[in-house]
């Protein structure tokens, strides 16, 4: 299904564009039975820059929210058939969803209501009529607050690539999407060879130079889709939707190409080359998660035996 995976396609880029802090703003879905409250919100909303969805029933924001990503949601308390409490209920229930941003909007100025949202999960909570200025600031400040938040918990501080801790989460919610369509997916293990004698030669500063310099290579020449995390020292993971293994070979093997051909760090005039041994393997259906990325790591294993500097499948 083509449109599905666009739909998943621009959710990366939208994600990566906002961790590398770039001009786009975030995607927000407001959901609100009150048509003309709505519509006054997507506008302003829209022209503050952020990129706005909308939805005046709860099916048809679980709907939207299991097409696309959204970095916050806004949403109304009474609301027919089902209510912002029900909302509340389903995003729990969906790992996926579980942690969006939220944001109250709500005529009902109950104590006990906002006690009960709060608990239910909800990070925000603006009673109507309100002033547009002070829910674009409540918007601005949640949005600020999980970016740092996940630029911390899941970046690699030396590379800026992820870490292990997001590719673990990651790779699962891969896998279900790879089961749903089906498509295929790959991972590749890369490992730097004779790194040790990088450290040794010249220096642990140099060595980490190479790592920030081979983690922008690697990065450029990935899609958007596709997850490069550092998992270890010198040890890169890369997850590929929509790929299989052979194709997945190719990629590293262009990779590897052009590691060898430019300096991953550059120094004082000298210029630092390396080679990584790389291991494919794509995932087969029954197959745990544990086993597929082992079986990855055995291919790079293999490929240390005979000889480094190459890529197996
Ligand atoms: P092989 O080809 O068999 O993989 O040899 P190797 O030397 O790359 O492998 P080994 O596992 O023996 O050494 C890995 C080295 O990576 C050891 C350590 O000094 C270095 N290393 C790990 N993390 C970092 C880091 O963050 N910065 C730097 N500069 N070096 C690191
Ligand atoms: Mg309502
Ligand atoms: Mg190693
Ligand atoms: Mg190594």
């Amino acid at each position: 299904d083509i449109s599905k995976v666009e739909y998943e396609m621009d959710k990366q880029k939208v994600k990566a564009r906002q961790l590398s802090g770039g001009a786009h703003k975030g995607r927000l879905l407001v959901i609100d039975d009150d048509d003309t409250l709505r519509s006054y919100l997507v506008s302003r909303l829209n022209a503050d820059g952020y990129e706005v969805s909308e939805a005046a029933d709860v099916d048809t924001a679980i709907r939207l929210l299991r097409e696309q990503a959204f970095d916050l949601i806004t949403l109304d308390l009474v609301m027919h058939p089902k209510s912002g409490y029900e909302l509340f209920e389903l995003l729990k229930e969906d790992p996926t969803l579980q942690w969006i941003p939220t944001i109250v909007l709500s005529g009902r100025e109950d104590v006990s209501d906002k006690v009960r949202c709060f608990y239910m999960g909800s990070d925000d909570y603006v009673t109507k009529p309100f002033q547009y200025e002070e829910l674009a600031a409540r918007i601005y400040r949640l949005l600020k607050r999980t970016e740092s938040f996940e630029q911390l918990a899941f970046r690699d501080p030396l590379t800026g690539v992820y870490n292990r801790l997001y590719f673990d989460n990651q790779i699962k919610l891969e896998l279900q999407r790879a089961e749903r369509y089906p498509a295929p997916l790959s991972i590749a293990f890369l490992d730097i060879d004779k790194f040790k004698s990088i450290n040794d030669t010249y220096g642990h500063h140099i060595g980490d130079l190479v790592l920030q310099g081979l983690s922008h290579i690697v990065q450029q020449r990935l899609r958007a889709t596709d997850l490069l995390a550092r998992f270890g020292g010198e040890e890169y993971v890369i997850a590929m939707p929509n790929t299989d293994g052979e194709q997945a070979k190719q990629v590293v093997q262009h990779i590897l190409q052009q590691v060898r051909d430019n300096p991953a760090a550059q120094n004082d005039g000298n210029e630092y080359r390396i080679t990584f041994s790389a291991g494919i393997a794509e995932w087969k259906p029954g197959q745990s998660v544990k086993d597929w990325l082992q079986a990855a790591d055995q291919a790079m294993y293999e490929a240390k035996q005979e000889g480094r500097n190459r890529v197996l499948l």
